[in-house]
């Protein structure tokens, strides 16, 4: 996400390193370079002369703080900067009202209506408590409905059984009717889209509007991140027709640039609520400005990590496998439950960026592609093992490897690879817990496979073997501001 943005503001940033003090001729290289990645990022020209405009009048005006260098002291302008820009605090859809609560989601062909449908409706019955019902009211692609209706019962959400020959706001009345019988607290509402804005579908989207008017409806337009200006022009358009009440950004997963996420707000005054980050219904997270701000600016985004690993990773496992290894045991099972929890926090790319300073050093390191692959090889080679190998690998001797090695459709020299590395690995949880006992532990292990020989070489933060704090630690890597 936003990966040219983080490397072009690094750049900008260096201007500034090793001057004794801001000044008005030293941060015009500095800011002439933000200009840029901000533009190229294809942000609003409004917006970056805004933005220009605050950090310089800010940074100018900042009291020099001794101790604090000037890079620093300027990244941590930029960072307010952008995270105001976006809307500073995260504004979710308002649930505290008496339901039945109607969201109609709407926006142009293909942005991600019906997948956000459904990732909201999870989010909202998983994580909210809500009962919720959705309706398929895309009177214009009927295929549609059977889309909707699949994903709610992946999700496990219950559906209107909308009559698709009627018009989408008696659709929406009607199905706000049966939910309020039903006591459902929230409905919604899936709407068409068209390839371009147009006279048509805004005519029957302001009807869907009027006719759940009273209801008092929450509006979300989803916009693809990747279409940057055009997605602003059209959540303009689309504000000024139906007045929306929030934006969703889909398709953050994607290289988009940035320029949507840093333009919308500022230009419709609408909030975004959301942001879609693939295309499983788990992929949605509520937008952050300041923690998404700390990721453009490779500063990680350590809170969302600890919600992540919180929400995805089996405590009691967790602290089963802990107590195994103080005792000097660790097997390929718990090695494979380790990957497969990794796995279920995302892709090791965005794990790691989400870890202040990573960003940086991943660019250097480029494609994590082989790491991944290696891994899955790993699985595969794992799969083929017998749970008695799994528990203690000394027992595979060379028949055993001949047969796993078939079995796997991996050659003989592979398993043996594996078995060594997992030898290695064993050693050095064995060496962590004994350093954990003495108090210190270094940073993470290194995952395997990684370019590096195991350790990637970055620069670790000595660990303390504690849950990371929230933001605000003293002696962070950015002085102590963050
Ligand atoms: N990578 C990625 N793909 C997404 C995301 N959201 C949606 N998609 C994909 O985008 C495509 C279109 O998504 P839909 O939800 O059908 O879009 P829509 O707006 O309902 O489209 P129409 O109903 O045709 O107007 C599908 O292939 C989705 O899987 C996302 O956040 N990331
Ligand atoms: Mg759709």
């Amino acid at each position: 996400m936003f990966d040219t943005l983080s490397e072009k503001f690094s750049d900008a940033f260096k201007h500034l390193q090793g001057k004794g003090k801001i000044s008005e001729s030293n941060i015009e290289d500095a800011l002439k370079d933000v200009r840029t990645a901000l533009l190229e990022a294809d942000v609003n020209f409004k917006v970056v002369k805004a933005f220009i405009g605050a950090v310089k009048e800010k940074a100018l005006g900042e009291k020099v703080i001794t101790g604090v260098n000037p890079d620093e002291q300027f990244i941590k302008i930029v960072h307010d900067e952008l995270a105001s820009v976006m809307g500073n605090a995260n504004e979710e859809v308002d649930l505290e009202r008496v339901g039945p609560i109607p969201v109609l989601v709407v926006g142009l062909n293909g942005q991600g209506k019906t997948t956000f449908t459904g990732k909201l409706s999870k989010h909202l019955i998983g994580k909210k408590n809500k009962s919720v019902l959705v309706v398929p009211a895309d009177t214009f692609r009927p295929a549609a409905k059977d889309q909707l209706i699949t994903l709610s019962k992946q999700v496990g959400v219950d559906y209107f059984d909308s009559d698709l020959s009627k018009h989408p706001g008696d659709i929406a009345k009607e199905a706000l009717a049966y939910a309020k019988e039903q006591g459902k607290d929230v409905v919604i509402i899936d709407t068409a889209g068209r390839l371009h804005v147009d006279d048509e579908l805004m005519g029957q989207l302001k009807e869907v509007g009027e006719a759940i008017k009273s209801h008092n409806p929450e509006i979300l337009m989803v916009a693809d991140a990747m279409t940057g200006q055009e997605a602003v022009n059209v959540a303009k358009t689309f504000h000024d027709a139906l007045g929306l009440t929030g934006i969703v950004l889909s398709k953050m997963d994607s290289d988009a640039k940035g320029g949507a996420a840093l333009s919308i707000r500022h230009v419709t005054g609408v909030p975004i609520k959301y942001i879609s980050t693939g295309e499983k219904m788990g992929d949605l997270e509520l937008f952050h400005p300041d923690r998404l701000a700390g990721r453009i600016l490779d500063m990680g985004d350590v809170v969302s990590l600890v919600e992540k690993a919180e929400e995805h990773i089996d405590e009691k496992e967790a602290e089963r496998m802990m107590k195994n290894m103080e005792k000097g045991k660790f097997t390929v099972d718990d090695f494979m439950k380790q990957m497969d929890m990794i796995n279920n926090l995302g892709s090791m790319g965005s794990i790691l960026k989400m870890i202040p300073g990573m960003g940086g050093a991943l660019r250097d390191i480029g494609d994590l592609s082989p790491a991944e692959d290696e891994m899955k090889r790993m699985k595969v080679i794992i799969n083929s093992m017998t749970k008695q190998e799994r528990q203690d690998y000394k027992v595979i001797k060379e028949s055993r490897i001949k047969r796993i090695a078939t079995g796997s459709g991996n050659t003989e020299s592979s398993v043996k690879d594996f078995i060594a590395k997992f030898r290695q690995m064993e050693k050095m949880m064995g060496g962590m817990m004994q350093m954990m006992k003495g108090g210190g532990m270094p940073g993470m292990p290194g995952m395997p496979g990684m370019p590096g020989g195991g350790n990637p070489g970055f620069r670790q933060q000595p660990g303390t073997g504690k849950k990371p704090k929230k933001k605000g630690k003293k002696g962070g890597p950015w002085g102590g501001f963050f």
